[in-house]
């Protein structure tokens, strides 16, 4: 299981985007969306987390690993389908 937090995820749209662009890579993948949270989690046999990572950039949107000890994280203003 990854999670990937995607801060610019702001609603059902959004979701559907992401859930598609993880259907792109990986069909099989098990996609869970905590829209509240603004979180991916996903059980994939076949895709990393750094393709499920670049998915979701490429998207549109400006995921950030989480449970990776990254917290210091760059703080940034994405440009996604809702503007924020
Ligand atoms: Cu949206």
């Amino acid at each position: 299981m990854i999670s990937i937090e995607v801060k610019d995820m702001t609603c059902g749209h959004c979701a559907s985007a992401l859930r598609q662009a993880i259907a792109a890579i990986d069909v099989g993948a098990t996609v869970k969306i905590d829209l509240a949270a603004r979180l991916l989690h996903i059980d994939s046999a076949v895709a990393d987390a750094p393709a499920l990572i670049e998915a979701v950039r490429a998207a549109g949107y400006d995921p950030q690993p989480v449970d990776w000890g990254a917290e210091d994280a760059p703080a940034r203003s994405g440009g996604a389908c809702c503007g924020g």
